[in-house]
């Protein structure tokens, strides 16, 4: 970990970017894997599962048996978490409703606006080293809250052709049975395209790798949104000597692990308190079953010493982090001074990964410095907002000489006329 102390405003770019990703390489890989699924559908998706997941695949939609003897593949303690974190997902979501609103802007003018679900949507769950049924919760808990009608999750099999049960189960849990043994750019093409066995989606979610966020990227121009431009995890850790170094270090790496491409930044007032961080770094990490990924991610990273807490501040926002732990002695006005973040957790007892699996907040979330202008995925992400609008006799008659002088004014004769037409009507038959 590299330690800076006391930056110049004029460095901070170039001291805390992030590990970059060739995108052009990538969309060479991935645009023909995209055209093979348009073109030969299910028979894409199987030889691909032959070819990047070393199985070869039957039938691409999870059984009803699979998905109903999950459960008793994973023990008791596990279902209870899940079930926990469920519900207090549900619970901090089900908060995020908005309510239809309905105004007489004017007489006889009344506007409306409404949450409507957005029909079919596509989830993503990674496969790789860990098994994302944290990821899920986060994206099917809403997906099912907002009402979208269809929802299909596709996640890559393992070299048995088979889905960690625990995915399965949680799956089930939410009430999700569309499960396409899919996986990498393949499965969001399959989405963006639709086959036989996956239905075109009009949103997808859901984090992945280069490849599958590069398709991610060429789905938006077929006119399938996504929930955000996804990159590897990162952490910012604000912490004075009120934190105790040990919380700091374990939060630290809990992020570290997800991927050597991670990067994780620790921001003290003192120079004193970085080392005594990065003392109990060393520690933990050698007793992390993934300390190799944990270690590379740390060679991406940096600790700021930073001793004044308005600069320091001004640091965390021009960084935007995914995830920013605030543990110091003043931290409401720490936090009062957040303006570019995906979520925020606060004091010594707040870890990063409460948030990660159990606490309500939601876990997909903006890296990469997209803090800045993107909000982490919510109940919000799921529906789309309809305005209405219903205008009487009397609200034309009112409203309709604005209009027509802005319609005119703007050389749309037709637009006017919509409105003229309709006063001499009035004018007429009254
Ligand atoms: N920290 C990850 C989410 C996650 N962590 C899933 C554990 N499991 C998103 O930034
Ligand atoms: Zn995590």
């Amino acid at each position: 970990m590299k330690i800076l102390v006391n930056p110049d405003i004029n460095t901070w770019s170039k001291e805390l970017a992030r590990p970059v990703q060739k995108m052009k390489d990538i969309e060479k890989i991935v645009k023909p894997i995209m055209k093979k699924v348009k073109r030969q559908g299910d028979k894409a998706l199987k030889k691909f599962a032959l070819e990047y997941d070393h199985v070869e695949i039957e039938s691409l939609l999870v059984d009803r048996e699979a998905l109903d003897t999950a459960g008793q593949k994973i023990n008791a303690g596990l279902k209870d978490a899940i079930q926990t974190a469920k519900i207090n997902i549900e619970k901090f979501h089900k908060l995020q409703e908005a309510p239809p609103l309905s105004s007489e802007i004017m007489d006889g003018v009344t506007c409306m606006r409404r949450s409507v679900p957005i029909q079919k949507v596509g989830l993503y769950i990674p496969g790789g080293t860990a098994p994302l049924f944290s990821t899920v919760l986060m994206l099917g808990v809403p997906a099912k809250l907002a009402g979208c009608q269809e929802i299909v999750l596709c996640t890559p099999p393992d070299t048995r052709g088979e889905i960690h049960p625990a995915i399965l189960f949680t799956a089930k849990m939410i009430g999700i049975d569309k499960i396409i043994k899919a996986g990498g750019a393949q499965a969001i093409a399959a989405m963006t395209y639709g086959t036989a066995s996956v239905p075109r989606v009009d949103k997808i979610f859901g984090p992945g790798n280069q490849y599958v966020t590069a398709a991610k990227q060429l789905a938006t121009k077929q006119g399938v949104a996504i929930d955000m431009p996804a990159g590897p995890s990162e952490v910012l850790v604000y912490a004075d000597e009120t934190a105790i170094p040990e919380f700091v270090a374990a939060d630290l790496l809990s992020q570290a692990e997800h991927g050597i491409d991670s990067q994780v930044v620790l921001v003290c007032p003192t120079e004193k308190f970085v080392k005594k961080v990065i003392k109990c770094v060393e520690i933990q990490l050698e007793n992390l079953p993934r300390h190799k990924i944990a270690k590379k991610a740390l060679e991406n990273s940096v600790a700021v010493v930073m001793a004044n807490p308005d600069k320091a501040m001004d640091l965390i926002n021009a960084y935007a982090p995914e995830h920013l732990i605030i543990s110091v002695k003043d931290e409401e006005k720490a936090v009062s001074r957040v303006v570019n973040a995906g979520s925020v957790f606060i004091g010594n007892y707040t870890p990063e990964s409460a948030g990660d699996y159990a606490s309500g907040t939601n876990h997909t979330l903006p890296t990469n410095g997209y803090a800045r202008s993107y909000s982490g995925v919510s109940l919000d992400s799921f529906v789309k907002k309809i305005t209405y609008q219903k205008i009487t006799a009397a609200g034309i008659k009112a409203l309709g000489p604005t209009i027509e002088i802005m319609a005119e004014n703007e050389n749309l004769q037709a637009h006017k006329n919509a409105v003229s037409v309709r006063l001499k009507y009035l004018s007429k038959n009254e």
